[in-house]
């Protein structure tokens, strides 16, 4: 099962995660690959990077997987993949399906079966640095490019009409209100009737009989639950909702929140909170980003034992078993789709904007429902202080907020002097090194106190501030007498005053995600600035064993909440 709790109970769902056939095929050309007649000799598993395996390590190029599993239904299916890495095309039976740019998401490609028997699924994926192939995978970004499918995978028999996606939005928290949007999509055009219920843990919330007309509809409902109980990081309330429709259900769950700003707070069910957290890259050095559950579940339990109330997905959609885990746990999510240090021509780059539409797209439909994510992020540190990069920032802001109106929207600027589109966002969010890149640790309160004041001059200021990322690397068991850079003890006195400063001696600030949770793999270009081709700013190391500043964010962090 791929989420934490049962997604249907009358809907036949295969699940595909598990050991498939696979062929690393190097330098080979796609359009030049025929999968049915290509031999795949070794096994690879699913959710997984083929590259971080010892035997393809380092490895860039195409390779194909290959699953075949018995259906016993027939007429219209959805396969649905997560996580291709970063270039991918699918093939059903031999019949070339999808093209698909961009990793960390999630795609579902409908086909139709006329028979019950075998069918063969092949996926090529591609994990070469092109921008021509992928534009959203670049070689010089400060994070290692996995290759192959990374997360999860499932086969669904949808029947003649089917639920396709639920938006789930609370309200308000306390009276238990939501509205639910119900999408459902039929293979032929019908004209019919249905019955369609609506349970929230299995209490029935609405039956009705509704007319389906043509191929797609929307139907949209307000609706209360009964005694309802809020969700908040203190107590993370969730709930499981049913649709059915006609022979057809899909369950979601949701819990009872808003999310809102006003002046300088973020408002959660209408009180202030306070973001306490790390940005954290899905990475292990022996899983890359398929990690585990129990790695996944493991990181949220150092961030609760530090006190931690906030994650920085950084940089890009997060897993959905990692979101699901957040849902249980209380902790709150910025998830945002890929970027790292876009210039103007990229966002002045057709391709680059398809691109990153369908990754918003994609994003907002599997975390949309979700009570952790609290707000939406893009395009980290690009060039928003470049007037040419602007109508690209409106582009796709602008789709987010049609998308979803209703969560607070930023981007991490590491342009905090000039920046030329925070007006933009609902929550500012700066990304800035003093006493790492530039100036020494003592004067980081007084560097901040400079953005603040910038703000305030260019009338950014009443909006909620965060300091997205800062921090220092530290390679671990590194400590000497001079407590110089690289050693865990400058570390964690540069994480010391900035929180300090943060939280005890300013009342500014809303959120701080330092950089970073673990020790993250780099990409190639990044070799020489960082020792061990890692990024060290971790409080843990790669394999999540705490380094000297774990121990003194987790005293600081827990003398706040
Ligand atoms: C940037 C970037 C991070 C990381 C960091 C660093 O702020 O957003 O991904 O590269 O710098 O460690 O320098």
């Amino acid at each position: 099962m791929i989420r934490a709790f049962q997604e249907h109970r009358c809907r036949p769902v295969t699940d595909l995660a598990g050991v498939w056939q696979f062929a690393f095929l190097g330098a080979l050309d796609a359009d030049a690959c025929d999968p049915l007649t290509t031999p795949t000799p070794d096994r690879m598993t699913i959710p997984g990077a083929f590259d971080a395996t010892p035997a393809y390590a380092g490895k860039r190029g195409l390779a194909l997987y290959r699953k075949k599993i018995w259906l016993g239904s027939t007429g219209r299916h959805q396969l649905i993949l997560d996580g291709l890495h970063h270039w991918a095309r699918v093939f059903v039976d031999g019949r070339h399906v999808l093209d698909h740019i961009g990793g960390f998401t999630r795609t579902k490609i409908a086909f139709d079966r006329e028979e019950a028997g075998w069918v063969e699924i092949d996926v090529l994926t591609d994990n070469r640095i092109s921008y021509e192939l992928c534009p959203l995978h670049l070689s010089y970004f400060d994070w290692y490019h996995f290759g192959g499918l990374t997360r999860s995978a499932s086969i669904e028999a949808l029947g003649q009409v089917w639920i396709q996606q639920l938006r789930i939005r609370t309200l308000d928290a306390k009276a238990g209100t939501f509205k639910v949007e119900i999408d459902w999509q039929a293979a032929q055009p019908i004209s019919d009737s249905k019955a369609l219920q609506i349970l929230v843990e299995e209490q029935l919330l609405l039956d009705q009989q509704v007319n389906c007309e043509g191929t797609a509809g929307t139907f949209t409902f307000d609706l209360a639950v009964p005694n309802p109980k809020p969700w908040s990081p203190a107590s993370p309330h969730l709930y499981l909702l049913q649709v059915r429709l006609g022979d057809d259900d899909l369950i979601d769950r949701m819990g009872l929140r808003t999310v809102e700003v006003r002046g300088r707070d973020l408002l959660l069910n209408g009180e202030p909170v306070r973001l306490l957290g790390f940005n954290r890259h899905e990475t292990h050095p022996q899983f890359g980003p398929g990690l585990p559950e129990t790695l996944m579940l493991a990181d949220l339990q150092q961030f609760r034992d530090m006190g931690c109330n906030f994650v920085r997905g950084s940089h890009y959609p997060q897993d959905i078993r990692f979101l699901d885990l957040c849902d249980e746990m209380g902790i709150m999510v910025w998830n945002e789709t890929i970027g790292w240090q876009q210039t103007a021509e990229h966002l002045n780059d057709p391709r680059f904007i398809d691109a990153q539409l369908l990754q918003i797209d994609e994003m907002i439909e599997t975390a949309y429902n979700r009570p952790s994510v609290i707000m939406w992020g893009l395009l980290n540190e690009s060039e928003s202080h470049v007037e040419a990069s602007r109508p690209g920032y409106e582009r796709l802001m602008g789709y987010f907020r049609e998308l979803d109106p209703n969560r607070p929207l930023t981007f991490a600027s590491n342009h905090p002097f000039d920046d030329l589109c925070l007006d933009l966002c609902d929550v500012i969010a700066i990304n800035t090194y003093p006493g790492w890149y530039f100036h020494t640790i003592d004067e980081i309160p007084e560097f901040l106190g400079k953005i603040e004041a910038r703000l305030d001059e260019t009338g950014q200021g009443g909006k909620p501030l965060i300091i997205s990322e800062i921090g220092a690397g530290a390679i671990p068991g590194w400590r000497d007498w001079n407590e110089s850079r690289w050693t865990e003890q400058y570390q964690s006195r540069l994480l010391h005053t900035t929180i300090d400063y943060m939280f005890r001696r300013s009342a500014r600030y809303t959120g701080l995600a330092i950089w970073l949770f673990g020790d993250a793999r780099t990409g190639d270009d990044k070799a020489l600035g960082r020792p061990r081709q890692f990024n060290n700013k971790g409080v843990v190391d790669e394999y999540r064993r705490p380094k000297q500043a774990y121990f003194t964010v987790k005293e600081l962090f827990s003398s706040l909440t």
